[in-house]
């Protein structure tokens, strides 16, 4: 199926073409049939000589439903372009033409109606000259009658051939349906109508809808007028959203493949075609089916910052168009550049913006979006339309590579400070780090983290640096030095601390295994508990505390608190009467 919107100036012949070409009424409302008029969008479709399907968006022509024209074109490729051959080119198809090019419509076809009227040529030469200089380019041109049927056989040929150009959709893609009908269906609910421009949608589908806390699910669906399991885009598409109230959603609102948009009322555009060098300050934003009003801070030549009345799930390279609604007028085309665009808080922060949108096209750039932003998470970058080819440095971040670098340099220079400041300390805690470092996740210090740099414990330093700091080192030297001979001698308090050893070296020391603490201020050097067994294993057992006193060469100071060590560690067993055995 392809979907092609109508355009042009009220009473042109849209409708009765699209009722000529299909033998279905596009006027949907009475009051439409009976003014003449068609008033809000009407929906149509015909098979054509290829077999293959063509769905019509029906717009009004008239200059008060414009805003309705915008929601019908907006999610649609494709235009006729209708002119009627006795009245020529005026002024709303002027204003469609505008709306097209604003939203970059590249294939359409000029139908020069009411030729029975008029002689066709002229029309067609000025509305072709028109159209050449839009987005639309050349187009093919056919005269036609609504009302006689000349001129239908070839439109529908011509239909064929652009249905032929069209770019393939891409049914891959996630699902954006911008709604632009709901009403209720007696037994059924709620329903909304839209055109399937990527993805594919099935039955028992959950879907993501801006401002519902809970994901709404597809409990129907048809494509043109038939009860489908399966639509892909393109395709006009009925969904059936049984269960999500009517009032809950309306034209304008979008159903989406969920956890795939970024939802923002702050993006910088650049203004396409040619944009008015005064701007105003408030104006419509028209996208998909939606309107919103934006108010428009202006920040280079052709860029601005648009900061909109409620947030829509938009992606970088979206096209939309800015219009005023009291002049009934196309402002301009804008192109989204940027949908997470950082605050202008400090001086100069716009003129430096300006020069980064400057650089920017529109078209995703992965390699551009992580030098601007440094560190993101991949589903970041994906929700806001930029395709994700590189592998992430932990788990979700992707890093721009030069600041992975330089982080990495910070995180040897950040430790080494650290080991600096706190000689004491096995390393400087991952969370420190993470906050010196300004890191979001923890993931990414760790992953910053290479030898001869190494995580123990919560903490990142040396390899090593949790075995002991060089100043208890030292100490610890020195207490070998003095009492590796007379191994069951502890230092006394005064003497510890003339060797280096206050409470936060001893702590550090027997942290890291150096020293054992018998007690507050009693330190033996570690290899003492297996000596002292040896030595105690050699007495006739059961011995007393006195006799392994003098057996260890040591004082109760050190035998209370050893003997008790190695009670706890069941290296020997205190008996009833207080005498002890080695245990073998
Ligand atoms: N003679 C003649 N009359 C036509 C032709 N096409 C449309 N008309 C008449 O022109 C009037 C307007 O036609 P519509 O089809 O309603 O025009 P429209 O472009 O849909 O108008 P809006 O939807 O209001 O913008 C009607 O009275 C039609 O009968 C045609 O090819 N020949
Ligand atoms: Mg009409």
């Amino acid at each position: 199926m392809f979907v092609v919107a109508t355009a042009g100036h009220v009473d042109h012949g849209k409708s009765t073409l699209v009722r000529a070409l299909t033998g279905m009424e596009p006027d949907r409302w009475a009051e439409e049939r009976r003014r003449g008029m068609t008033i809000d969008l009407g929906f149509a479709w015909t098979t054509l000589p290829s077999g293959g399907t063509v769905a019509f968006v029906d717009v009004p022509g008239h200059e008060r439903f414009v805003p309705n024209m915008l929601a019908g074109v907006g999610p649609v490729p494709a235009a006729l372009i209708v002119v009627a051959a006795d009245e020529g080119w005026m002024p709303q198809s002027a204003e469609h033409l505008a709306a097209l090019d604003a939203l970059g419509v590249a294939y359409g076809l000029l139908v020069v109606t009411r030729s029975d009227l008029a002689d066709p040529g002229p029309a067609t030469a000025h509305a072709q000259a028109q159209i050449a200089a839009t987005s639309l380019g050349t187009v093919e041109a056919v005269a036609v009658s609504g009302l006689t049927g000349a001129g239908l056989p070839e439109l529908r040929t011509a239909l064929d051939r652009l249905a032929a150009r069209l770019p393939a959709p891409t049914v891959h893609d996630p699902v954006r349906l911008w709604v632009d009908r709901s009403f209720t269906v007696r037994g059924s609910g709620t329903v909304v109508t839209g055109t399937l421009g990527a993805g594919r949608l099935r039955v028992g589908d959950e879907l993501e809808l801006a401002g519902a806390d809970e994901p709404v699910r597809v409990r129907g669906l048809h494509s043109l007028g038939e009860a489908q399991t399966e639509a892909a885009a393109v395709a006009r598409v009925a969904v059936n959203l049984r269960g999500t109230p009517r009032d809950r959603l309306g034209r304008g609102d979008a159903l989406l493949t969920p956890g795939r948009f970024h939802h923002t009322d702050l993006v910088d555009v650049r203004l396409t075609g040619d944009p008015a060098a005064d701007l105003p300050a408030t104006l419509t934003l028209h996208l998909g089916s939606a309107a919103v009003p934006v108010r428009v801070r202006p920040l280079g030549p052709d860029t601005v910052r648009l900061r909109l009345a409620r947030p829509l799930p938009l992606l970088v390279g979206d096209r939309a168009l800015l219009r005023d609604p009291g002049r009934h007028h196309v402002a301009g085309g804008v192109r989204v550049l940027d949908v997470a665009p950082p605050p202008l808080a400090r001086r100069g922060a716009a003129v430096a913006r300006a020069q980064v949108l400057a650089e920017l096209d529109g078209r995703p750039d992965l390699v551009g979006e992580l030098r601007r932003r440094r560190l993101i998470q991949a589903g970041t970058l994906i929700r806001m339309g930029v395709p994700v080819h590189v592998a992430p440095v932990a788990g979700d971040w992707l890093a721009d590579p030069a600041h992975w670098r330089r982080l990495g340099d910070q995180v040897t220079e950040e430790v080494a400070r650290y080991a600096r400041d706190h000689p004491l300390e096995p390393g400087m805690p991952v969370d420190a780090l993470r906050q010196r470092l300004a890191l979001p996740d923890r993931v990414l210090v760790e992953a910053l983290v290479r030898p001869p740099l190494r995580m123990h414990a919560g903490r990142v330093g040396a390899a090593g640096a949790d075995a002991l700091p060089e100043p208890v080192a030292r100490a610890v030297r020195r207490v070998r030095a003095e009492y590796g001979d007379r191994p069951f001698r502890a230092p006394e308090a005064d003497h510890l601390v003339d060797l280096g050893l206050g409470p936060r070296e001893i702590g550090a020391a027997v942290r890291a295994g150096a020293l054992l603490r018998l007690a507050d201020n009693v330190v033996l050097l570690p290899d003492a508990l297996d000596d002292a067994v040896r030595v105690l294993a050699g007495l006739p057992q059961p011995f007393t505390l006195s006799a392994a006193r003098q057996a260890l060469d040591t004082t109760r100071r050190v035998a209370v608190p050893l003997l008790e060590l190695l009670d706890r560690r069941g290296a020997t067993r205190r008996l009833p009467d207080d005498a002890r055995i080695v245990v073998t």
